[in-house]
């Protein structure tokens, strides 16, 4: 069954974003640009009908804006996770109240287990949780335990070269997984029906689902017309300058 998101939890970009982590040689993001870029993604999630709050930027953590790591909310429950970089660990603490706002039922990942929801692609009440170089076996096996508690389910995917398991994938619900680079072969994945992103265009495999509409990032236009030929309406985004720190579209927001 689809979900029904009716909010998002942001955090603005911070200066320091400039020292972010990058894996890629794409240059340092532009602060002013990453802003703009932000308030945009936050005017279309509201286009989805979200109520979306904003949280303050976090000058102590360059890579805060992706708060998707830090968290992982589905529909019943909360998890905390602790992300594998070291330079992120601190931001699920500043993340922990705005969260309890919101849940009941708080549960969290504890060291030496490490989670980056990133790496955790939700279909229905399955979880698909990547092993990565932020996430391990103990951090999976952590939340399986959790899930499994409240009524839901988990299984491991192996990565090699992606950083999150979203950054190669995205469920756009109805049976539709947006999938590329190492995931194409991969016989877990068989039963969905796949729509390949090419490497020329493998950032746009993060795109995100709300509410029946689909955000993809601006200037993929292979990408764009086979999620068109789904029927979805789409909304474009600028995404240049979080693209510049390997984050894409699910980075930047909890949708819950
Ligand atoms: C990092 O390396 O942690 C950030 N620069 C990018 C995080 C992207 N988040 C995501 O894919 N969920």
């Amino acid at each position: 069954m689809k979900p029904i998101y009716r909010h998002a939890i942001v955090r603005k970009p911070a200066r320091s974003m400039v020292h972010g982590l990058s894996a890629t040689d794409m240059g340092t993001p532009n602060y002013e640009r990453a802003m703009h870029q932000h308030a945009a993604y936050v005017k279309a999630l509201q286009s989805c009908g979200l109520e979306v709050e904003v949280l303050e930027a976090d000058e102590e953590h360059p890579d805060s804006c992706f708060v998707e790591d830090v968290a992982l909310l589905t529909p019943s429950l909360a998890i905390l996770t602790n992300p594998g970089a070291p330079t992120r660990k601190g931001e699920t603490k500043k993340i922990m109240d705005v969260v309890a706002k919101y849940y009941d039922a708080v549960e969290r990942i504890n060291e030496p287990a490490t989670i980056e929801a990133g790496d955790v692609m939700m279909v229905g009440s399955h979880f698909y949780i990547g092993i990565s170089e932020r996430t391990n076996l103990a951090g999976a096996t952590q939340l399986i335990g959790i899930l499994e508690t409240h009524g839901m389910t988990g299984q491991t995917v192996m990565l090699d070269l992606f950083l999150h398991l979203k950054t190669g994938l995205a469920y756009l619900e109805h049976n539709n997984l947006l999938i590329s680079g190492e995931f194409v072969d991969k016989p877990l994945f068989t039963s969905f029906n796949r729509i390949e992103v090419g490497e020329q265009e493998s950032y746009a495999a993060n795109c995100i689902w709300v509410n029946e509409k689909v955000l993809i990032p601006k200037g993929f236009s292979e990408t764009k017309s086979k999620i068109k030929q789904l029927n979805y309406p789409i909304v474009e985004l600028e995404m240049s300058e979080f693209q510049k720190l390997d984050g894409g579209l699910s980075c930047l927001s909890l949708r819950f």
